[in-house]
């Protein structure tokens, strides 16, 4: 396995309660909580609670009940907030950045859940 999970990373920190989170959902594999430095009126970091780096390493490493809590619960969330853009929500965007190029800043997966303003294209 080419990734080394560093247990020290903030995320670890909050889901072994030394940190405290405003918790959005929880659920047996999966933690989301509020961003700290929010980025759009609506900011979620979806994690799952298993020690993964990034995207790849989580798709490739995990369970499938890790994988389908994780998706499931982003679904939940989207609900829970109202910003399905198919039930009348206003939208919203998912972004899970990995490694250097894209200026992981924590080195545990998440998923960033922004709505609640124009987030404006992304890829041009
Ligand atoms: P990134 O995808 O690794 O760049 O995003 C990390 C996010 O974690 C970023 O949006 C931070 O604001 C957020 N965050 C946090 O919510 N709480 C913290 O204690 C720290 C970072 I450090």
């Amino acid at each position: 396995m080419p990734y080394a999970y560093d247990p020290q990373n903030i995320f670890a920190k909050i889901l072994r309660g030394e940190i405290p989170n405003r918790t959005v959902l929880e659920t047996e594999h999966t933690l989301a909580f509020e961003d700290i430095y929010p980025q759009a009126p609506i900011h979620v970091l979806v994690i799952p609670k298993g020690p993964y780096v990034c995207a790849d390493h989580f798709a490739l490493a995990a369970s499938d009940a890790e994988i389908v809590d994780f998706t499931r619960s982003i679904g939940r969330i989207c609900a829970d907030l109202g910003i399905q853009p198919g039930e009348g929500g206003q939208g919203f965007r998912t972004i899970s950045n990995a490694g250097e190029v894209a200026v992981q800043e924590v080195p545990h997966y998440h998923v960033h859940i922004l709505s609640g303003r124009p987030l404006g294209r992304m890829l041009q």
